[in-house]
């Protein structure tokens, strides 16, 4: 069974393979493909935006497809940057320009709890039909500073009570073992499971 894993992310590229690596799968990468222009996403769900990023690789490729929408939801800021994660201040922003917008911004609503999560969604398009759909999360608290070199986005800021540190502080396969991303691919790696034995 040949899969297209759908992202230009090549830090999800990265976790997506370890985390399927025993999974009786061939992972295409849409850099093993031809060049198509990025679909825009549109959606205003993590749902919606995996359903669209699967739908359009797959009507290109022809090939069984799956895709994710994944960010970091902060509830002080009614959910932002949400769906808008990679896009959050400017398209081109770096991470640490973010985390200084996302500190004053919490400060100025310093009475709101620090909480948020990452949450990935996550589809799988067959021809035109959704396959297999979950979403997976993790909860944690906005740090008071940037931690860690490990992991990318806005790991270094997102603090994970149970490890005492942020997800950039703590080895790639701990942040895997608990992460949003982590519980989603796992989720499909036991539906490929049992596919393959069917
Ligand atoms: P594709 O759409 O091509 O998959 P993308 O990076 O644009 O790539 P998204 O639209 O799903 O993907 O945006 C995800 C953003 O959310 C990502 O760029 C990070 O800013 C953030 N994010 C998602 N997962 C993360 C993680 O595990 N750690 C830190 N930040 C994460």
């Amino acid at each position: 069974m040949r899969l297209l894993v759908a992202t230009t992310n090549r830090d999800k590229v990265r976790e997506i393979r370890s985390l399927l690596e025993a999974s009786p799968v061939d992972l295409v990468a849409l850099s093993d493909l031809p060049p198509v222009s990025e679909p825009e996403e549109t959606g205003e769900t993590f749902e919606d935006n995996a359903r669209l990023k699967a739908r359009y690789y797959a009507a290109h490729s022809g090939m069984l497809t799956v895709a994710e929408d994944s960010g970091l939801v902060i509830d002080a800021l009614d959910g932002e940057p949400g769906v808008r994660s990679a896009r959050f201040l400017r398209p081109d922003a770096s991470y640490p320009e973010r985390f200084a917008a996302i500190f004053e911004r919490l400060a100025a609503r310093a009475d709101r709890p620090r909480t948020a999560r990452f949450v990935c969604a996550l589809a799988v398009i067959d021809g035109q039909d959704i396959a297999f759909e979950t979403t997976g999360t993790v909860e944690g608290v906005i740090a008071q500073a940037p931690a860690g070199t490990g992991g990318f986005g806005y790991d270094p800021i997102f603090y994970y009570p149970p490890y005492n540190a942020t997800l950039a502080e703590v080895e790639e396969h701990e942040k895997l073992a608990v992460a949003h991303r982590g519980q989603a691919f796992r989720a499909l790696a036991k539906w490929i499971s049992a596919l393959a034995r069917t």
